[in-house]
């Protein structure tokens, strides 16, 4: 009986045999399983990349030491850790390492020749009392694409793309990063409002980063960048200016599409320093939710202060929370 398999997954298939980067076979391995049309006539194959799955996914968790393979370089995954996974790209030399370095206590290689960076590095940024993951990553350009990075930019929540604005070559350099991302089906987005039509493909929320912005002194290159990055949020940046890190750290927040809500003990003061985490539109249950499993099974209401509600409003679980509400819950 004929596979009959479709032209794509053909295409697919070669970029399976070329690819190298262990994570990112498993990841093709998958789709092109996702991708075989189910009936008798690939019954064989469906089998033979099921096996191959398998056996992806042991080499990565170690398991299967088979000889001479090379392990699964540590770095093509960083766990998720605070509120969000934020990954810092771009062209060499624009200032990815020195964002990190000045946004958290990581201490990255900060240097003025290109390609310092070798691995991602992960640091924790603070928007007041939210902690925001931060990832510096070696550069994207013409001769350099880790091929980890692939698997990196698809696992995080968002991406940040350093614009270096004391460089000519900018423009040129960010087509280049676009281009090769595109290569890979990694497609920035300045939002996500739909699926990709095409499951291989991967669109990803993107705010853009016009960094060493006093190097631009007339201006010029940050209204290109705008041209180019039409409906992209920017956020001009120079290490030398913590009003613009302070900027950045809150277009990163708004870009995450996060909220704090601060939680109140029955007869005490509200505690304003760990916040729950919800996804804009979030409600009181949700809330609940993340305190403990059964907890929103529990709630017979909530009282919420904030903008727009009376003091100590009283609510059920359907409520829909604000950044900044305060939540007092009842059981
Ligand atoms: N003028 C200026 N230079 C910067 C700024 N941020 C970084 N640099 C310099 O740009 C060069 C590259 O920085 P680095 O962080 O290593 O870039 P990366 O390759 O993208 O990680 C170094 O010489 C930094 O000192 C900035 O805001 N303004
Ligand atoms: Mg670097």
């Amino acid at each position: 009986m004929p596979a009959n398999l479709p032209p794509q997954y053909y295409e697919l298939e070669r970029e399976y045999k070329a690819e190298r980067d262990p994570r990112e076979r498993l990841r093709l391995a998958q789709e092109l399983l996702r991708m075989m049309p189910k009936h008798k006539g690939t019954a064989k194959l469906q089998a033979d990349m099921k096996a191959k799955i398998s056996k992806h996914r042991k080499a990565l968790e170690g398991g299967e030491k088979s000889h001479g393979a090379r392990q699964a370089p540590a770095h093509d995954h960083v766990e998720k850790e605070g509120a969000g996974q934020v990954i810092l790209i771009g062209p060499p030399n624009s200032g990815k390492s020195s964002l990190l370095e000045s946004l958290s206590h990581a201490k990255p290689l900060v240097a003025d020749y290109p390609y310092a960076t070798r691995e991602p590095l992960a640091g924790m940024m603070m928007y007041g009392t939210v902690q925001i993951q931060l990832i510096d990553t070696p550069p994207i350009s013409a001769e350099s694409f880790e091929g980890y990075l692939s698997s990196l930019i698809r696992n995080a929540d968002m991406v940040v793309l350093v614009a270096d604005l004391a460089t000519d070559t900018m423009e040129n350099d960010l087509k280049v990063v676009t281009e090769l991302l595109d290569e890979k089906r990694i497609i920035l987005k300045p939002e996500i409002t739909e699926e990709p039509e095409d499951a291989r493909y991967c669109y990803k929320k993107t705010i853009i980063c016009a960094h060493k912005e006093y190097d631009d002194e007339d201006g010029s290159r940050y209204a290109r960048l705008k041209e180019n990055f039409d409906s992209f949020v920017i956020a001009p940046t120079s290490i030398l200016d913590d009003d613009s890190l302070n900027g950045f750290r809150k277009a990163v927040f708004d870009g995450l599409q996060i909220m704090r809500v601060f939680t109140k003990p029955v007869g005490h003061e509200a505690d304003f320093h760990d916040p729950i985490i919800l996804p804009i539109g979030g409600n009181v249950e949700q809330a609940a939710t993340t305190l403990h499993r059964d907890f929103a099974q529990k709630l017979k209401f909530a009282k919420i202060w904030g903008e727009g509600k009376f003091d100590g409003q009283r609510v059920q679980g359907d409520f829909v929370l604000s950044d900044g509400d305060i939540i007092e819950f009842h059981t």
